[in-house]
């Protein structure tokens, strides 16, 4: 498939019939200094497409737009950084809702749809966190029965007004490319940019009644209350307020539209 709108707003676009991960080969091309920020990579198919904890992303050829987006952040506050993938979910958000839709951003790293999941997002950092590979599916023209799980929608099921994937990625990339610049000329502080007002305003998960996963294996649950400066979940248990950097939650009320 071509990308003549894509490529018109990326600083260079790589456009893949298949691949194992775009995430994984952008970070690999990201090694070599020749690929400035905004490098595009996509594809039609992923043999490995990667969730975060090892999880896999899945989507039949030509079903979806995959991506994967390289920034080169020197923020001063180093907090900037964990703020790409909440930055990815709001860009996306934001295309969405042209097409019709009333997306929202379930922290810390997906986009919903009528409490469904259309679009789940993937940061990556090399070593020295100099390079940073922000990737993300959406599901665009998958019927019902095509989607690897009941928890997930489309643009096709969710009645977009639009399945085109270049002038959905163009626009993703445009709004990305516009947050991110706002985030570096406020050296990072994602409240002066106002990227944390945009994500709480949009957030599906703060208001919620949540069960925090931690890496570890334990669990907590409160209520989402907050994202903080670094955006953190804060979370109010019976007896303490957590924040929480990495972890999976799921929103107890409507736990049964999750997974
Ligand atoms: C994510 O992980 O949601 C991040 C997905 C990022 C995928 C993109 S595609 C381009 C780039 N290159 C890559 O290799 N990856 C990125 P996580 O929050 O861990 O959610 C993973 C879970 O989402 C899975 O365990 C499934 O339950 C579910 N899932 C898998 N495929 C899905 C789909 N197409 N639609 C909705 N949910 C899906």
């Amino acid at each position: 498939m071509d990308y003549p709108l894509t490529s018109s707003v990326t600083n260079g676009l790589l456009a893949l019939a298949e691949t194992g991960s775009t995430n994984q080969d952008l970070l690999a091309l990201a090694e070599s200094k020749n690929h400035p920020e905004f490098f595009t990579l996509t594809t039609e198919f992923q043999s490995a497409g990667r969730g975060r904890l090892d999880r896999k992303w899945q989507a039949e050829s030509g079903s979806s737009v995959m991506a994967s987006v390289l920034v080169r952040p020197n923020f001063r506050q180093s907090s900037g950084i964990g703020w790409l993938s909440l930055m990815m979910a709001e860009a996306i958000r934001s295309a969405l809702a042209e097409l019709g839709l009333s997306p929202k951003i379930k922290w810390p790293n997906d986009v919903l749809v009528e409490g469904k999941k259309i679009s789940g997002v993937l940061a990556e950092a090399n070593k020295d966190l100099s390079a940073v590979v922000v990737g993300f599916g959406i599901n665009v023209n998958q019927r019902l029965e095509e989607l690897p799980v009941n928890t997930a929608t489309s643009l096709l099921v969710a009645g977009a007004s639009s399945l085109d994937r270049d002038r959905l990625l163009a626009k993703i990339v445009t709004n990305f490319k516009d947050l991110y610049l706002d985030l570096v000329t406020s050296g990072g502080d994602a409240l002066a940019s106002h990227l944390r007002s945009k994500i709480l305003s949009a957030s599906a998960t703060v208001g919620e009644l949540v069960e925090v996963s931690f890496p570890d294996g334990t669990f907590a649950v409160g209520e989402a209350v907050n994202i903080d400066d670094q955006g953190r979940l804060e979370v109010k248990t019976s007896s303490k307020t957590l924040f929480v950097s990495a972890g999976d939650v799921l929103h107890l009320r409507s736990a049964k539209l999750e997974d």
